[in-house]
């Protein structure tokens, strides 16, 4: 069994359908450390959560961001903060403004089994649109890949080109191999 350490459904969600253990939702909010990099804060969280939520099977934790090139990456680590305050609307207003509107999305999946710590990345990259779709979380409405917002596409679609689903691949062939 693994313990997936998020608030964030869509996230459980979209690994249930990936890896073959059980895996189930454990909500401890870790300490999201400042940093411009997302391996440093996944793997402080997982280690935290590890040794503060008492439990014996290993845990999980997923940080991901939306990165926008015409604004230096923005919002990036600071993903979740930007959506609650300016909302995903907003953020598409301020990148319709450009004339480059790609982006990529980026994740990492830090597992910790209270002596082993592993990290697994993945990233897609896309362009910004104005929302469409109704699938999915987060910025998947304004981000699009080969025609498709993420919104527009089923868990199982969205697996095979997302940034969680290329870093939940890795997870799983590492996790079959031991
Ligand atoms: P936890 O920290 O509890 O896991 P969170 O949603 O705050 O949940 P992150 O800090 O990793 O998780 O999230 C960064 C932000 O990026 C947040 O606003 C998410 O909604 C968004 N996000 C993450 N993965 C996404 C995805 O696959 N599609 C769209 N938005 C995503």
């Amino acid at each position: 069994m693994i313990r997936f350490v998020t608030g964030n459904e869509g996230k459980v969600r979209e690994a249930r359908e990936y890896l073959d253990d059980e895996v189930r939702q454990v909500e401890y909010d870790y300490t999201e450390i400042q940093s411009d990099d997302l391996d440093e804060i996944a793997l402080h969280g997982a280690r935290e959560a590890f040794a503060e939520t008492g439990g014996k099977d290993p845990v999980v934790v997923d940080d991901a961001g939306l990165f926008i090139d015409a604004v230096g990456g923005f919002p990036g680590p600071y993903s979740a903060y930007v959506e609650d305050t300016l909302g995903v609307e907003r953020v598409w207003r301020l990148a319709e403004r450009e004339e480059n509107r790609r982006a990529h999305f980026r994740c990492v999946v830090a597992y910790h089994d209270g002596e082993r710590s592993e990290m697994f990345s993945g990233a897609v990259p896309g362009r910004l649109v104005a929302p469409r779709g109704e699938g999915g979380f987060g910025y998947d409405p304004i981000f699009e890949h080969e025609g498709k917002t993420l919104a527009e596409m089923s868990t199982e679609e969205k697996n095979a080109i997302s940034h969680r689903g290329r870093a939940l691949a890795k997870f799983a062939d590492w996790l079959a191999e031991r």
